[in-house]
């Protein structure tokens, strides 16, 4: 069931212009396609409508998505050319608000906050929260959105959109690829999305550290709980010897998951002092509710967590969680 209360208010609130509002659209840290897709179309949709935007995200644009429209408007938090304080600002595919990073500063200075997401473990921290845990991507919100509002779909857009479609569903191949992704899919292609270069640009294309990094995972990958679970890491130092950043080691964990008979995967990314885990299951255990446990969030069968802890004090505790999940459920 489609929120149309919540989509009608927020295209109310948009619309009414008494002069020019200045609005700030916001992505997650360590932006995705979905999340970055769906700021970018967002501040080009609220432009046309004569507000005056910022896009800022606390990370830089991943080299992979750097080929989309609009990507030089993304500004960092710290940019002296923002504003102090905006009308609205926006929150796009954000779980919770620290997951805003730096810019959380400027979310919360905004007069009013309206909070845009598919993640059903979102924490409602908007004046308005526009969640919808069926939609395949934040980007179908924002379509709706746009769609509500009128608004002309230039080609830009629609490969904005269409990249945040691609890269939730996994190329209309994960759980969230549904009949509505497929119509979707279709009309943004009737819009004049370029989508082979979107799936070229997006998974196909590897920088060579990302291929070396796959080296040192798959070296280190190991089967537990029979050939159920698997589970790799990457360390600091050979993130350091190859010049290797996240954006590197992000699709790993979905690599991993291949492997024949395997229900769940753990990856942990080494880093100083902190470890960057990715959780991911193909069976019916909710991994999100795992990750949330260790303070982090996500989807069903994909999850992260950001823990504050050197990898080999949170290693055993977040695998032996696992195992027991992957333990209960194989009772049942
Ligand atoms: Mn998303």
């Amino acid at each position: 069931m489609q929120d149309n209360i919540t989509l009608n208010k927020i295209t109310n609130e948009v619309k009414n212009n008494n002069g020019i509002l200045k609005s700030l659209v916001l992505a997650h840290q360590n932006p995705d396609g979905d999340t970055l897709g769906s700021m970018l179309a967002l501040g080009v949709i609220l432009s046309d409508l004569g507000h005056k935007v910022d896009y800022v995200i606390s990370d830089p644009v991943p080299e992979i998505y750097q080929f989309l429209p609009y990507t030089h408007f993304v500004k960092l938090p710290e940019d002296k050319a923002l504003q102090d304080q905006y009308d609205f600002a926006f929150s796009l595919d954000c779980g919770s608000v620290k997951r805003l990073g730096k810019a959380m500063m400027l979310w919360q200075k905004a007069k009013k906050t309206i909070n845009i997401d598919h993640h059903i473990s979102n924490e409602k921290f908007g004046d308005i929260n526009w969640i919808e845990p069926e939609a395949v991507s934040t980007g179908q919100l924002v379509y709706w959105l746009a769609k509500n509002l009128n608004v002309n779909f230039t080609k830009e857009i629609a490969t904005l959109l269409y990249t945040t479609l691609l890269t939730d569903t996994g190329c209309f191949s994960n759980s969230n690829t549904n009949a509505g992704a497929f119509l979707w899919g279709a009309e943004l292609i009737k819009l004049g999305t370029d989508c082979e270069n979107v799936y070229k640009k997006v998974f196909l294309e590897k920088p060579f550290k990302s291929i070396k990094i796959f080296g040192s995972a798959l070296n280190n990958v190991e089967l537990l709980e029979n050939g159920q679970l698997i589970w790799t890491y990457i360390n600091h130092e050979v993130m350091k010897q190859i010049s290797a950043t996240g954006e590197d080691t992000e699709d790993v964990v979905d690599y991993m998951m291949r492997t024949k008979g395997v229900k769940m995967g753990v990856f942990f990314r080494e880093d100083v002092n902190e470890t960057k885990v990715s959780l991911r299951s193909n069976i019916d255990i909710d991994v999100s509710k795992i990750a949330m446990s260790f303070g982090g969030g996500g989807h069903k069968r994909a999850s992260g967590i950001n823990m504050k802890y050197p990898f080999t004090e949170v290693k055993n505790q977040v695998l032996e969680k696992v195992i027991n999940e992957l333990k209960n459920y194989n009772k049942n």
